[in-house]
């Protein structure tokens, strides 16, 4: 079983910036702490980060037939991108929405998620640890 973990725009920018919402860790941290929790079900993973909607669709189209499993926090895409919608719902790949913040406690422009017309489930407000509930979710149930 292998997992793409993507995330969206700005997100590279993690702890440098708003650690109040997002927290003091950095991107690395991310990785290498996600890394470990799909290591735990020996589950491989792949990791893509941009800040282009264009390759995170590019990413979601070349996992088609390699990816038993997606999570994505598509950042501020979330709220604007039927693309990405699309291209969940093209590669059909069981998928997992995260993110770091409570968003349904933020601005009014953030309550629309495009992403969870597609997602099987969404993890909002438990930081690095939304994305291991995500990697349990998806290793127990298609593992
Ligand atoms: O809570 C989340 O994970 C979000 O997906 C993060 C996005 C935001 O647009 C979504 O509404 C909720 C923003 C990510 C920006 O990350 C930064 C990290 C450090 C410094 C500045 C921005």
């Amino acid at each position: 079983m292998k997992l793409l973990i993507i995330n969206g725009p700005n997100l590279n920018l993690l702890g440098l910036r708003e650690p109040t919402i997002y927290g003091d860790r950095n991107y690395d941290a991310l990785v290498k702490y996600v890394k470990e929790c799909a290591d735990a079900h020996g589950v491989q993973t792949e990791f893509f980060q941009s800040n282009h909607e264009g390759a995170i669709v590019d990413a979601i189209q070349q996992a088609y037939g390699r990816i038993d499993g997606i999570v994505i926090n598509p950042a501020a895409y979330t709220h604007t991108s039927v693309a990405i919608l699309d291209a969940l719902k093209a590669v059909q790949i069981p998928t997992v929405e995260v993110h770091l913040s409570k968003v349904s406690e933020r601005e009014a422009f953030r309550q629309i998620s495009y992403v969870s017309y597609y997602a099987e489930k969404t993890i909002t407000g438990m930081g690095f640890e939304g994305y291991k509930v995500a990697v349990d979710y998806l290793c127990e149930k298609y593992c």
